[in-house]
C-alpha cells in the first residue's frame, strides 16, 4: 500500500485503520474487529471524533472506581491490544491492576501472540492463558478466563466489550467499566460506567484522571463513583448527538 500523505485530512483516521489492518495480517485482530472498527468509527464520527464532557466525567468516575477497588482488571481484546495495548498497559502500572487477554474468538494461536505483543508493550503478568474458570452463564469459549484474573476481580473495564459477557459480569456482582462509542449497544447499557469514546483517546484520558484522583480520600472515590447515574449520562450523550446533527445543516 502507498503512504498515506500526512496532508489528508482523514490521516489519523486512515493511520488507525492502516494500525487495524496490519494488526489483522499479523493475527492479532480477528477479521470481524475489522467491522467492529467500521462501526467505532461510524459513532465516532457523530461525536466530532472528540472527548466529550460525558466522556470525561465517565473516565472520571472509572478512575475512582479503579482506584478503590480491592482486585481491579483490565480486560483487552484484539482490537484494544491493537490500538491502545501499550496505554493500557502503562494504565495497569499505575493504577496497579492486572490485564487480562479475554476473546470473543478466542485460539490458542491468538491467545499466543496477543500475550507476546503485551509482552512487548513492558507486561510483566499477563491473565487469561490458564482459562482455569468460566464466566458463568456463557457458553463458548468466550466465558473461559483465569481464577486470578476477571474471575475474581471485583472491578472489571471492559473495552469494546461484547453485551452478553457484559451481562454475564455484571450478574456476577462486578462493578463493570466500559468503553463503547455505541451509547445504544447492550454493552453500554449494561454496564455500571460507560465512556463513550474512543479506546484510542479514552485510556489516556483514564491514565490522566488516575494521576488527579489517586491521592484523594477514599470516602470521596466511593461518593464520585455511587453518585454516577450512567442511564442519564447515555440519554446526555444522546441528546448531544441529536442536537449536533440538527445544527450541521
Ligand atoms: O478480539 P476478539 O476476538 O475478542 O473480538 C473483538 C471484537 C471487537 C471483534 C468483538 O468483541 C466484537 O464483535 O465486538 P462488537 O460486538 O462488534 O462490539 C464492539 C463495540 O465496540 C461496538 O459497539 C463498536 O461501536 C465499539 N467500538 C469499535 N471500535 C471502537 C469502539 N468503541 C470504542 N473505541 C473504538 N475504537
Amino acid at each position: 500500500m502507498s503512504e498515506i500523505p500526512k496532508s489528508h485530512p482523514r490521516y489519523e483516521s486512515l493511520m488507525t485503520r492502516k494500525k487495524i489492518s496490519d494488526a489483522m495480517k499479523k493475527g492479532l485482530v480477528h477479521e470481524t474487529g475489522l467491522i467492529a472498527h467500521g462501526r467505532g468509527e461510524a459513532f465516532d464520527y457523530l461525536i466530532d471524533e472528540k472527548t466529550t464532557v460525558f466522556a470525561d466525567d465517565a473516565c472520571k468516575a472509572a478512575a475512582a472506581a479503579l482506584l478503590i477497588a480491592e482486585n481491579p482488571i483490565i480486560s483487552v481484546n484484539g482490537n484494544v491490544v491493537a490500538l491502545a495495548g501499550k496505554e493500557c498497559t502503562d494504565l495497569s502500572n499505575l493504577i496497579p491492576c492486572k490485564i487480562e487477554i479475554n476473546l470473543f474468538h478466542r485460539t490458542k494461536e491468538r491467545m499466543k501472540k496477543l500475550t507476546n505483543e503485551m509482552i512487548g508493550f513492558g507486561l510483566k503478568n499477563v491473565y487469561g492463558n490458564k482459562a482455569d474458570a468460566r464466566i458463568p452463564n456463557l457458553e463458548h469459549d468466550r466465558g473461559l478466563c483465569d481464577k486470578e484474573g476477571i474471575f475474581s476481580s471485583d472491578v472489571a473495564l471492559v473495552p469494546l466489550e461484547d453485551g452478553d459477557r457484559c451481562q454475564a459480569l455484571k450478574f456476577m456482582g462486578k462493578k463493570v467499566i466500559t468503553i463503547d462509542l455505541n451509547p445504544l449497544s447492550r454493552t453500554a447499557k449494561t454496564a455500571d460506567i460507560t465512556i463513550v469514546d474512543n479506546v484510542i483517546r479514552a485510556i489516556p484520558n483514564i491514565e490522566k484522571w488516575v494521576r488527579l484522583l489517586q491521592k484523594e480520600d477514599k470516602d470521596k472515590l466511593k461518593n464520585l463513583v455511587d453518585s454516577w447515574d450512567n442511564p442519564k449520562m447515555l440519554g446526555d450523550v444522546c441528546d448531544f448527538v441529536s442536537k449536533r446533527l440538527k445544527s450541521l445543516f
